[in-house]
């Protein structure tokens, strides 16, 4: 709702994407005066974060008018890498780019140029809408190995679900904790996941600080003491990458010790039986050795959350970079289901796009009714990785990014002519393996980057440079889980537009044909049709709405009500009907239906030898609640927070290596090596250090060969690619490489 105070106009709105970066649906209220952001507050009305707000969004003044910004559209001046460019009219830039990629289309196919975005945000729906617009079918997270976030979760769960389900903080309801249909989960697995600083997946991490206020006792898996994790019953602090076999042990305790609810398991489940079989490997006593976590402890937390009820699991990102991530999230959703905690209130609650609406056609059948029968089969014939990998071809769309950058190197199928780089910085944080990414973006013909700020990738490789829009700028939507929300404009800085002006403005150049919307609003509105409302009626209403009662994306026990199949009948939305230990569609993937564990590539039990070399493992990304993955190093109060580029290192190791607290180091393995600062802590364990990523120095020279300074320190350059799981989704090496850390002598 807009209204005016004293000249003041406050805006409601939802964050989303720049300025925050994140996942999230934040309500805020942007306070403007003569056309310019002067503070920002949390909405205290909305159910999302109830007025709260992260350091992030608290310091949006600082993001939107800071004097790096990108304004303008701007083309190369000089070599790639020299940092020389020229102001350009957004026309000369869409013509420009309509011309050289109408060219590729017709000289190589449109399947020859990469659409790349980084995480979430709002960047999914413009642009796939774009690639599919101009007829590629490789719309990529270029450089996440294994696309290891997010999507093996996702994938294993409609899989073996037919559903996506999240821990029920009573998110689906306007009152959340007062709402009468709800209750709180007895007990919390925050598994691989440090919600309150990171908020991932349509996930606020203070929810669980809610259900903890109202009784849930917790109980952490990860590899670090976090705040959660000193105020869990249960710490297991286990070997990185190491979870499916903690999975299997702890439903190994469940069936052997008969506490699965029988009815649940007896009505609505496939496969139990092929279960108990494969889980008999998994003794605590075997799983104890490999995952460094006491017998003793897993079969308390393993009674703790069966006996509990109801229950739920909080899961994150480290599940998907598990070696067999699609695996792993499989053995970890099928505790919930052993223990019947599926759509209860208090347990995993089936999330749903509120009211249907998606950001955008993904499903066949809409794709056939834009683009015809040739483009949907082109689809999947010619996206990178479909033929090798069945799950990639038949789940939402990515092509396979350790495929997309050989394939850019080979040439091979096809080659590779072009990069639309939208919303990621691949060389400054998403890519493993930053060398091999650089030469293969420098190989291309030609690379647009939009982005909010000049960054290692733009800098590198771009030929055209376009301005985003930030969340204050712009007009969007948000269906992602509840509630529907909208993204309002408030302001306007510079030239800059947002991501679905600029793509949809291509969109229609390259496919008139199909491409109809004359504005944004006018897509929105057709988006949010499932809804029966428009943009301006949502942003009059403060921004937000919940589904109904009765709808298929609201809560709870839709499987016995016949909310979550097409046929309309009780069940779940799989092959079987019923949720899948022994996955059908695995096995038509050709993938083991049951789940199982696999060592990480690089470990003391695979590579001994290695180890004796890099004793240590380094999980990398643990997130600071002052950065958006490459994001904010410029903003003035983030980096006063968190300034400099650490390593965190268990005291004990650090006295060992004779390395003291703030001293510079070197973190080096067999792929290279990288400076940084070591942080001694007695909360990570002994035997393995933490490398958060996403470092740059934005106040260094951009231009070649410094690029920021990534490659002094960005630490992807010690993770592979190629280390995808078998499903194709998955298993990217970041939380498992092994490494040594040793003293540097001089400062950086
Ligand atoms: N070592 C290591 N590396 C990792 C991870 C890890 O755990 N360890 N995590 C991985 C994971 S899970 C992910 S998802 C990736 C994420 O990787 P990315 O999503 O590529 O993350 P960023 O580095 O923040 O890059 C986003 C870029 O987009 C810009 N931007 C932000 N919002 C918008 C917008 O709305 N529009 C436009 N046009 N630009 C915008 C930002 O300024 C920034 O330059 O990183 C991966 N990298
Ligand atoms: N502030 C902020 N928030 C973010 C992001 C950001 O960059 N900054 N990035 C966003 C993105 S794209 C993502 S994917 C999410 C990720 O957010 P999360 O899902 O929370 O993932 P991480 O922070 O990588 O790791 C979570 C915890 O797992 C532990 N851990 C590391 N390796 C392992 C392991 O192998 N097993 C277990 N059990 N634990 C392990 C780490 O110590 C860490 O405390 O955050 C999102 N939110
Ligand atoms: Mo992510």
């Amino acid at each position: 709702m807009n209204k005016d105070q004293e000249g003041e106009k406050i805006v409601r709105t939802t964050v989303w994407s720049p300025g925050a970066g994140c996942h999230g649906g934040c309500g805020v209220k942007l306070h403007v005066k003569n056309g310019r952001l002067v503070k920002v507050e949390g909405d205290e009305n909305h159910p999302w974060n109830q007025g709260r707000l992260c350091p992030r969004v608290l310091a949006l003044t600082q993001y939107v008018y800071h004097p790096d910004r990108l304004l303008y559209p701007m083309k190369r001046a000089g070599e790639r890498g020299e940092g020389k460019w020229t102001r350009i009219s957004w026309d000369e830039a869409f013509d420009t780019i309509e011309k050289k990629l109408k060219e590729i289309r017709d000289q190589f196919g449109a399947e020859s140029v990469l659409f790349c975005q980084g995480t979430g945000r709002d960047i999914g729906g413009p642009i796939s809408f774009l690639a599919y617009a101009y007829g590629s079918p490789n719309w990529v997270q270029l450089g996440l190995a294994g696309q290891s976030c997010y999507t093996p979760r996702l994938a294993a769960m409609f899989a073996t679900q037919g559903d996506y389900a999240v821990l029920d903080a009573g998110q689906f309801y306007e009152k959340r904790y007062d709402a009468p249909e709800w209750t709180p989960p007895k007990c919390i697995i925050v598994w691989a996941n440090n919600p309150v600083p990171t908020c991932p997946d349509a996930f606020h991490g203070h929810w669980v600080v809610e259900c903890m206020k109202r009784g849930a006792k917790v109980i952490t898996v990860d590899t670090r003491t976090t705040w959660m994790a000193s105020r869990s019953e249960i710490h297991l602090q286990i070997r990185p990458g190491t979870d499916g076999a903690l999975a299997l042990a702890m439903a190994h305790v469940i069936i052997n010790e008969k506490l699965y609810d029988k009815e649940f398991v007896e009505n609505w489940t496939f496969g139990f039986d092929e279960l108990k079989e494969r889980v008999q490997e998994y003794t605590p006593e075997r799983v104890s050795a490999i995952t460094w976590a006491p017998k003793e402890k897993i079969i308390n937390a393993a009674r703790l959350y069966a006996k509990s009820k109801p229950a739920s699991i909080h899961w994150g990102l480290p599940v998907d970079q598990c070696p067999e991530g699609t695996t792993v999230a499989q053995a970890i959703a099928h505790l919930w289901c052993l223990t019947g905690n599926l759509d209860i209130p208090g347990g995993e609650v089936i999330a749903r796009p509120a009211f249907g609406v998606t950001t955008y056609p993904f499903s066949s059948h809409e794709l056939t009714a834009l683009y015809g029968e040739e483009f949907v089969k082109k689809l999947t014939g010619k996206r990178i990785g479909a033929k090798v990998y069945p799950m990639v071809a038949n789940f939402r769309g990515w092509a396979q990014p350790d495929m997309a950058v050989d394939q850019i190197l080979t040439g091979d199928p096809y080659p590779i002519k072009a990069a639309w780089i939208q919303t990621t910085n691949i060389l400054g944080g998403q890519a493993a393996d930053t060398r091999k990414h650089y030469e293969a973006l420098k190989k291309l013909d030609f690379n647009v980057v939009v982005d909010t700020f000049h960054n290692p990738t733009s800098m590198a490789v771009a030929d055209i440079v376009l301005p985003a829009a930030t969340f204050p700028e712009k007009e969007s939507f948000r269906s992602w889980w509840a509630p529907l929300s909208v993204v309002v404009p408030a302001i306007k800085v510079g030239e800059c537009k947002s991501d679905w002006e600029i793509n949809l403005e291509l969109a229609r150049r390259f496919n008139p044909g199909a491409i109809r919307y004359k504005s944004v609003k006018e897509l929105i509105n057709d988006r949010l049709k499932p809804a029966g409302v428009t943009f301006d009626e949502l942003a009059a209403e403060g921004s937000w709405m919940m589904p109904p009662e009765g709808h298929s994306s609201k809560p709870y026990r839709r499987y016995e009500k016949g909310l979550l199949r097409a046929d309309g009948k009780p069940g779940f939305n799989t092959p079987t009907g019923k949720v899948e230990f022994w996955s059908k569609k695995y096995e038509e993937w050709d993938l083991d239906p049951l789940p199982y564990y696999d060592e990480p590539p690089e470990s003391e039990v695979r590579t001994p030898e290695l180890l004796k070399e890099y004793p240590l493992v380094m999980a990398t990304g643990r997130r600071s609640s002052v950065y958006f993955h490459s994001e904010h190093r410029m903003i003035p109060w983030m980096r006063e927070i968190d300034p400099d580029p650490i390593v965190e290192i268990n005291t004990k190791t650090a006295a060992d290596l004779g390395i003291g607290d703030g001293e510079w180091v070197y973190v080096e393995n067999r792929r290279g090596r990288i400076k940084r600062k070591a942080k001694v802590t007695p909360t990570i364990h002994p035997k393995v250090v933490m490398v958060p990523h996403g470092w740059w120095y934005p106040e260094t020279d951009g231009r070649e060969p410094n690029l920021f300074g990534i490659w002094d320190i960005n630490c992807n350059q010690l993770i592979p690619t190629g280390t995808q799981s078998r499903s194709g989704f998955g298993g990217g090496a970041y939380k498992t490489t092994l490494c040594r850390v040793r003293k540097l002598e001089k400062e950086r």
